[in-house]
């Protein structure tokens, strides 16, 4: 079944092949991509959608010396087959394998790594300003979808390269999509450009008609043109991008190769920047995922002939748990209103989003966008919730201390995926944000262990006049009890959950239940440990530690966040600050570099975040100097 794909030494083979043959591979190539992301998991519905236009782009263009940026890089698969990477394909997002995401480390086609959105124009156009600077003559591609065409970003790159006005060719994969239905003025924008035909249509004959009217007057004539010019807005299609100075092409069919390879070409020829709009569908040739593009855009291990997810836990995740409570409290609380960057579902934002329609919002790929925004309705006097991934609230850190802290907005930031997130990958990771929170003024920081404690902090930081920030993992989200009513927290108050000696542990967030584990298993040969849970990363409960200072001695701190700056580096700069001799502080969190893909508990692990891990530091502490050495 995959014998052309099997024959193929490179993506320079494409170009002797036919455009039926090049169809014939598509198939193929759709089958490879379907039976190992069956397995796998990864993001299939954007890359059955690409399939044709990727061999065309292959076909096409010279690779690697011609450069290809994918935006995001979730729909890079299809240029990994063909890049040399068939017989890795089945370590897909593993430990080890390959990676989801275009990676210069893996292949030297991988142009330019990614895996958040918009930057991909941005980067062509300094790898096409450093080619021409370099008197080269390459050439350089961006590829974009309609989702991540709504990130600043993306908008910035392209006022910039409608100035310098230097050879790049821009591919806007619109697929209507972004996770979920695109949203926006521009994608309403490019819906309109989806109807070109008949537009293309309506302006010739309107050009028409003007030529044809006989020895009419100047001013008639001037009157005429004024009511082409505004009707060039209607009818011209792409004029916002040829306005910017981008010469714009089409719309096509994403999925008719020859199509696509004739505009390449002309895109080729042409001086200048240009804008190829290609129209594809989501999840094509997979019927499921056609059907239903979000539940294909990013999935775990499925069965192919059904579509089912082979995952069936029902555990309950702390994106659950967040999901209900907000919706819950919007109900009786009608000054809460809920944003999120294109990550609706992710977020556990659904339920709110159905239930309060006028008091949520999808703002696109636009996190900067998302918390100012927020920032402008708690001054007003309500109370915005915005949901976003820890990794990509990496975006709007100017906008959390400038418009959100300074000026003291009751914003609640909500960071899932905070800490490590598994097959996505380094990129993707949450591990930053304990440290670039705890240092901005004004703001309270907390991470919940179990169920009632989210609910509990999201209820306290509703009740707050400043800004807070709630950030828990990717996992599941334990009950300690199955109370549904909300508490007022005490602020900056961290709480002993197990009384021992010697060694106090204490742990952020979802870490807490590795710690116990690990107090219960030290316990059993003999070593009693003190296992606190920090709750609060920002204020810091100061007499609480120095407290188990005092009377341990030992302290281990266990967060899922990188060492440097996060809540164990408060809590050394506090002891230092007290001139504290004879405490020892030994911080268990993400090591000073990017984290690898692979599954959560291969990562914890290997990060020294797990069971494991914990007994080693506390064992580490208990045996003697010399005995430490020759053990190391
Ligand atoms: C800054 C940032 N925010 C959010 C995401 C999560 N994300 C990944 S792909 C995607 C949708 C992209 O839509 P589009 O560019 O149209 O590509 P498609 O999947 O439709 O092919 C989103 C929101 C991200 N990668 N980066």
């Amino acid at each position: 079944m995959t014998d052309l794909l099997h024959s193929l030494t490179g993506p320079a083979d494409l170009k002797r092949l036919s455009d039926a043959q090049l169809t014939k591979l598509a198939a193929e190539l759709r089958q490879v991509l379907l039976t190992t992301v069956a397995q796998t998991g990864g993001h299939l519905a954007p890359n059955l959608g690409v399939v044709e236009l990727t061999l065309a782009l292959h076909a096409t263009f010279n690779s690697p010396s011609d450069q290809i940026v994918w935006d995001v890089g979730h729909q890079s698969y299809i240029h990994k087959i063909l890049t040399g990477r068939l017989a890795e394909f089945g370590t897909l997002r593993q430990y080890n394998g390959i990676s989801g995401f275009p990676r210069p480390d893996e292949s030297e086609h991988d142009a330019f790594a990614a895996g958040h959105s918009s930057t991909s124009i941005s980067a062509a156009l300094g790898l096409a300003k450093a080619r021409d600077l370099m008197g080269m003559k390459n050439k350089v591609v961006a590829v974009i979808g309609d989702g991540s065409l709504t990130g600043g970003m993306a908008f910035e790159a392209l006022n910039h390269l409608g100035h310098l006005q230097t050879d790049l060719i821009i591919v806007l994969n619109d697929n209507e999509m972004s996770i979920s239905k695109n949203v926006g003025a521009l994608s309403r924008y490019l819906n309109l450009l989806r109807m070109n035909p008949k537009l293309r249509r309506l302006k010739t004959d309107i050009q028409g008609w003007i030529e044809k009217i006989p020895h009419v007057g100047q001013a008639t004539i001037r009157y005429l043109e004024k009511i082409e010019d505004s009707l060039k807005f209607l009818v011209i299609p792409g004029m916002f991008f040829e306005e910017l100075g981008i010469s714009y092409l089409g719309p096509i069919n994403g999925h008719d190769i020859t199509e696509l390879k004739m505009t390449l070409k002309n895109a080729c020829d042409r001086k200048g920047p240009v804008l190829i709009h290609v129209l594809t569908t989501k999840g094509k040739g997979y019927r499921f995922a056609e059907q239903n593009p979000e539940k294909f855009h990013g999935t775990g291990p499925f069965d192919l002939k059904t579509g089912m997810k082979l995952d069936h836990s029902t555990n309950q995740s702390f994106t659950d748990v967040f999901g209900t409570a907000i919706t819950d409290l919007a109900a009786k609380d009608r000054r809460i209103v809920a944003l999120t960057a294109a990550m609706t579902d992710g977020t556990g934002l659904s339920g709110f989003s159905k239930r309060f329609p006028d008091r949520f919002f999808d703002v696109g790929i636009a996190e900067q966008h998302a918390v100012t925004m927020a920032a402008g309705m708690a001054k007003k006097g309500l109370r915005p919730v915005v949901a976003i991934y820890s990794t990509f609230l990496q975006r709007a850190y100017d906008q959390i201390i400038h418009d959100v802290c300074f000026q003291k907005l009751p914003v609640l930031l909500v960071l899932d995926r905070a800490g490590l997130v598994g097959p996505d990958g380094p990129t993707h990771h949450g591990v930053f944000d304990l440290s670039f929170l705890r240092q901005i003024p004004n703001l309270i920081v907390m991470a919940p262990s179990e169920e009632g404690e989210l609910r509990d902090m999201i209820y306290t930081a509703l009740q707050q006049d400043g800004p807070v920030a709630i950030r828990y993992p990717k996992c599941e989200c334990l009950s300690k009890s199955d109370h549904q009513e909300y508490h007022l927290l005490p602020l900056g108050k961290g709480e002993i959950v197990i009384s021992g000696r010697e060694i106090a542990i204490i742990a952020v967030g979802a870490m807490l239940q590795t710690a116990i584990s690990a107090a219960f298993r030290l316990k059993r040969s003999g070593v009693n440990c003190t296992v606190a849970n920090a709750r609060f990363i920002k204020p810091l409960d100061e007499e609480f530690i120095l407290n188990l200072a005092a009377s341990h001695q030992n302290l281990i701190i266990v967060e899922e966040n990188i060492t440097a700056g996060g809540y164990g580096s408060a809590v050394l700069e506090m002891i230092a600050a007290h001139r504290l001799k004879d405490v020892t502080v030994k911080l268990l969190g993400i090591p000073d570099q990017f984290v690898t893909q692979g599954t959560r508990e291969i990562l914890l692990q290997q990060c020294g975040l797990d069971v494991n891990g914990i007994c080693r530091a506390v064992r580490e502490i208990k045996l003697p100097t010399v005995a430490r050495r020759v053990r190391v």
